[in-house]
């Protein structure tokens, strides 16, 4: 297998190395190498699937947002892999369900990296077709290969799993170490003032939060009780680096400006660009521009700050005159929380804001909202306006993009629906496993199955339904989006069928 994927590897080299010379010399091949769509993903962080006005948010306004889905394929079905972060960062970059990995689990900023460099992976792939590959943003999907150096080139990351171009926070913005990392390097790091990162234990004389209420400026409501950065404890203990330590109120214009730098600088070659923003996820730290934007306190300050970012960075688009050209697609890692470990008013302020958009449950949940998440795509002049109910998944941007970028690269888990992503088609997916903490349910066609968990059926810390139960729940989300009447009892035909492709699908 190995040999003949180094063949393959070599051949294919060669042929490109000949296709680039008779490019040289043929101008319209150029073209056609470069007409090349870009391929932008905005992937924002626990953003729910009410969030956003464009999908009947009443309390809250996100324009720039709504541009895009009134602009492009609103889809009302569209779902992340996984209900937290780092799963659905894997199987979104991957195309590979989160739940065949078991490292597949909120890591923390110590973690070594969980994508294997062997892996397909959608830069890896996009950059063999000829694009050049950037991450902005957040990662959270594990650095180096066990104990990490900050100090030095931390690797391998995303630069060693297909992009040419990264400029990351570790893991969240709750985790040390707080710092940026641009192409492994500590950005900004003083080399008399090294970093070191612990999660087991605090480093002599360190304030934390747990101790040193005094230096709070905001306060922990659960976890959150390690290191103090900006006033503001997190989780993991850090000493030094000083110099490099991000100041949380510009993270958002922060990546902001490495974003347009890098559609600045890439404008001519096709270009993927992964912009990872770290809204709406706690600690949420709007620039003072934005607080009390919203009247419902940091989480709706941040979801505007957000808002806003994007309309900044489809402007920049704009300016350089390859909207056109670029594909978008805007989407969230996970469902909302509210009160995620800080005291942030987001409970307190939410008035009638409905961050789930009337699913149940929540980040960490396998009821819905912990996965079904708003997903745009927007492709000025070449998207028709619409909206579409197929059910699409993150995973399938792997098949997708690459019959987009002819490449013939595939994962079994992946679908390719680039017609349906591109409003053309409405046939999505019929099945789709979902993943909450290791544990998994199925969707099929708008039925969605729950298999018996045992473990306590509610978060009481976030106060969300994990969807946890100890027998079968089956439920049809046509006519109940609110996943209140369990039809495995009455629909026992429909639950045996379900249970049968679950089982399929996981190979049980
Ligand atoms: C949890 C954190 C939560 C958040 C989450 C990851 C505690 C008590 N809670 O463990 O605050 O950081 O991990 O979120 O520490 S995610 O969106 O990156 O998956
Ligand atoms: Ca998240």
């Amino acid at each position: 297998f190995l040999k003949l994927g180094l063949l393959l590897l070599i051949v294919c080299t060669f042929s490109c190395k000949q296709e680039n010379k008779k490019k040289e010399t043929a101008t319209t091949e150029v073209k056609e190498a470069s007409s090349k769509p870009n391929i932008v993903v905005i992937y924002l962080d626990d953003l729910g699937y009410g969030d956003i006005s464009a999908n009947g948010a009443t309390e809250i306004s996100t324009p720039n947002i709504d541009k895009l889905a009134h602009g492009g394929v609103r889809f009302t079905n569209g779902y992340a892999t996984s209900s937290t972060c780092t799963p659905s960062r894997y199987g979104i970059l991957t195309g590979v369900y989160p739940w065949r990995n078991k490292d597949a689990q909120i890591l923390p900023g110590t973690a070594p990296l969980i994508i294997s460099t062997e892996q397909t992976t959608v830069p890896k792939m996009l950059k063999q077709q000829g694009y050049t590959t950037g991450i902005v943003g957040k990662w959270h999907l594990g650095l180096g290969t066990g104990h990490v150096n900050w100090n030095e080139r931390v690797s391998p990351g995303p630069n060693e799993v297909g992009f040419d171009y990264s400029y990351i926070m570790a893991a969240t913005q709750d985790r040390v170490p707080t710092v940026y990392i641009k192409d492994g390097h500590v950005d900004g790091l003083d080399p008399n003032d090294p970093i070191e990162v612990d999660y087991a234990q605090n480093y002599e004389g360190q304030p934390t939060g747990k101790d040193n209420p005094e230096l709070l400026k905001m306060k922990w409501h659960h976890g959150h009780n390690n290191s103090i950065v900006n006033g503001i404890p997190r989780i993991g203990f850090m000493k030094g680096g000083e110099t490099a330590k991000w100041k949380d109120v510009d993270m958002a214009d922060h990546f902001l400006e490495k974003a347009k730098d890098y559609v600045k600088n890439h404008k001519k070659e096709p270009f993927f660009l992964y912009y990872a923003l770290q809204q709406p996820h706690v600690p949420r730290t709007p620039h003072p521009r934005f607080l009390g934007a919203s009247g419902m306190g940091p989480r709706g300050d941040v979801i505007l700050e957000a808002d806003w970012v994007i309309g900044e960075f489809i402007k920049t688009l704009e300016d350089e005159k390859i909207l056109e050209n670029t594909l978008i697609v805007f989407t969230s890692d996970n469902g909302p929380v509210l009160n995620d470990g800080y005291f942030d008013d987001a409970v307190e302020k939410l008035g009638n804001h409905t961050p789930a958009g009337g699913l149940r449950g929540g980040k960490y949940s396998l009821f819905d909202a912990g996965t079904h998440v708003p997903f745009i795509t927007y492709w000025k002049g070449t998207i028709t306006p619409s909206v579409s109910d197929a059910l699409v998944c993150q995973v399938d941007l792997l098949n997708s993009l690459a019959k987009l970028a002819g490449s013939d690269i595939t994962t079994s888990d992946s679908e390719e629906l680039m017609d349906v992503l591109l409003g053309k088609s409405k046939i999505g997916r019929t099945n789709l496993v979902l993943e909450a903490g290791q544990k998994t349910a199925l969707r099929s066609g708008d039925w969605i199955l729950i298999p018996p968990y045992t473990g306590n059926p509610i978060n009481t810390q976030v106060d969300i339904e994990l969807g946890i139960a100890d027998t079968y729940q089956l439920y049809n989300l046509k006519t109940d989006i609110k996943q209140e009447t369990n039809l495995a009892v009455t629909h026992a035909e429909k639950l045996k069928e379900m249970i049968a492709t679950y089982e399929e699908l996981r190979g049980e």
